[in-house]
């Protein structure tokens, strides 16, 4: 069994920047040699080099900040996914901010077009061209990915497979009312923190999974982004938002996903190593990298 890093230092889906500093901070804190020490086979080399497609020259489309180099950017992380994925690696990409994640989960569904996705994060991230505020496009991937919204030629690369019925949302407690509307009408089954609450992390990882893998017999793309975390426990990234999971229950999604057996890829997004105290950075950056190995099979006995 082998896992493949990719490595994303990118940041043009939002404004913050540092995020881009995430995937360096988290292979070396380590990673690598944990990942190892899991039993893995670890092909990494080194993070991919997005310098030649320059922010400069992008105007916006519409409301959509950076498009043409957040376009070409994910166009490049799917293929760079894609191969790995056909070469029988399990693909696991280091944000870098969430649009990465319009590459990552394209290149899972070129490979493995019957893959669901489990997305956790305190946000949706399903706003439209017409619908988002921010013209951040780390709020849109999913949307570009269901091939929601106004098509945008400058992405026509991404073939919108993913259907609503294989996609469901943990974490959720910051959703934009264009958003709210987008889900209902699409019946996308979420599990926001209020249901966190009501049933216990153990209920709904196990609801959210007999929703997108009743049979648990497809193949599962775990799109991880920290903020999902409470801000006391994942301090260190650009959109933190009160009210969110605890250190065990994201690492419980986690494990509980590796236990399937059905994982084939992983997204751990949004690490910001620019955005708090050393201490806090360093707590994030370790949050991070203990998530990816729940999710690649490190248990607690
Ligand atoms: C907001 C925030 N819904 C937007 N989204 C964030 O910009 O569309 N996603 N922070 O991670
Ligand atoms: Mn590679
Ligand atoms: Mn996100
Ligand atoms: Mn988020």
């Amino acid at each position: 069994k082998t896992v493949a890093i990719v490595g994303c230092p990118f940041s043009g889906g939002q404004g913050k920047p540092g995020v881009d500093h995430g995937p360096i901070r988290l292979v070396e804190e380590g990673l690598p040699k944990q990942l190892e020490e899991l039993g893995w086979k670890v092909h990494f080399d080194g993070h991919h080099q997005f310098e030649e497609i320059s922010a400069e020259n992008d105007p916006p489309i519409g409301k959509l900040k950076n498009p043409r180099c957040v376009s070409r950017v994910c166009e490049a992380v799917a293929k760079a996914v894609g191969d790995h994925a056909k070469k029988g690696q399990l693909p696991l990409t280091l944000g870098g901010d969430h649009s990465l994640a319009m590459g990552t989960i394209s290149g899972t569904l070129d490979q493995y077009p019957d893959a669901c996705v489990v997305w956790v994060d305190a946000h949706a991230d399903i706003n439209t061209p017409e619908t988002t505020d921010s013209g951040n496009i780390h709020g849109m991937p999913v949307s570009f990915l269901l091939g929601l919204g106004e098509k945008i030629p400058e992405f026509s690369w991404i073939k919108p497979t993913l259907k609503p019925s294989r996609l469901v949302y943990i974490g959720l407690r910051d959703v934009d009312a264009g958003e709210k509307r987008i889900l209902k009408e699409n019946g996308i089954k979420a599990f926001s923190m209020h249901e966190v609450d009501k049933y216990g992390i153990g209920k709904v990882v196990e609801m959210a999974l007999d929703h997108v893998n009743p049979n648990r017999d497809r193949p599962i793309h775990l799109s991880f982004d920290v903020d999902a975390l409470d801000p006391t426990v994942a301090p260190s990234t650009g959109t933190p938002v009160r009210g969110g999971l605890t250190f065990r229950e994201g690492h419980y999604i986690c494990e509980e996903i590796y236990e399937t057996g059905c994982l084939v890829a992983v997204d751990i997004m949004e690490v910001n190593p620019s955005l708090a105290e050393p201490d806090a950075v360093k707590q994030t950056v370790a949050v991070g990298c203990s998530l990816a190995r729940s999710a690649l099979g490190e248990t607690l006995l």
